[in-house]
């Protein structure tokens, strides 16, 4: 058993019952010339949890935790795509149109990928998802039951939409979630600031906030 220092109190996980999660570490989101620099948005403030991600994800690559990554994004015909989606924001260039790195939030193209410094190594589950929550129509739920894992350490992009959103589903499901502040970012340093007060409120209504020092300090202590 691990012991992670967090709040509201610690968080103890087997490392073969628990998985890490990463969400949406996409070049669209994360990348200078993506789509959400496109928006006017400063991608540095998210770029900053790629190097602690990082470390994370080779602790856990050498500890035998099953990791999963999440991409955003559509089928090519956009099928999956809903119109209140395709059309929220009123954006000139919006989702499945040609965009700075191939055509924007679909599957296949560019600036859907994932960012090299975290590129899914041979065997690491990818999950497509066409919403904000990891759990929406995707196969994650099955995935995790079928592996017996009942806890997560949620990492990726951002705090307040698809990280936040994935925690509500997970916690509704019955998996305790601990989010790591510096691996999580937000175009919005206010909503990164209150995604992460929300988890932990209440004694932890959600789950579980700590950081990748304390994550890593724990693991190795496994
Ligand atoms: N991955 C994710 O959070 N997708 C978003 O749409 N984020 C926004 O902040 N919009």
């Amino acid at each position: 058993m691990a012991s992670v220092q967090a709040e509201p109190y610690e968080f103890t996980f087997d490392p073969r019952s628990c998985a890490l999660l990463i969400i949406d570490m996409q070049r669209d989101f994360v990348d200078p010339g993506g789509f959400g620099e496109a928006l006017g948005n400063d991608v540095s403030l998210l770029r900053r949890a790629i190097a602690p991600i990082r470390k994370v994800l080779d602790a856990a690559r050498r500890k035998g935790m099953l990791v999963i990554h999440t991409r955003e994004g559509h089928r090519a015909d956009l099928s999956d795509l809903p119109q209140s989606k395709k059309l929220r924001g009123r954006l000139k260039t919006g989702i499945g149109d040609a965009g700075p790195m191939g055509r924007i939030l679909v599957r296949g193209e560019r600036g859907h990928g994932i960012v090299d410094e975290l590129k899914p190594a041979a065997g690491e589950p990818v999950v497509d998802k066409p919403g904000k929550g990891a759990f929406y129509a995707t196969d994650l739920d099955a995935m995790l039951h079928h592996r017996g894992i009942r806890q997560l350490v949620v990492c990726g992009v951002t705090t307040e939409v698809c990280v936040q959103t994935t925690v509500r589903e997970a916690n509704d499901r019955g998996y305790d979630c601990l989010v790591l502040e510096d691996c999580v970012a937000s175009y919005f340093p206010e909503f990164q600031a209150a995604a992460l007060k929300m988890i932990k409120a209440q004694g932890g209504i959600f789950g579980w906030v700590g950081d990748s020092a304390r994550f890593l300090e724990g693991l190795a202590g496994a």
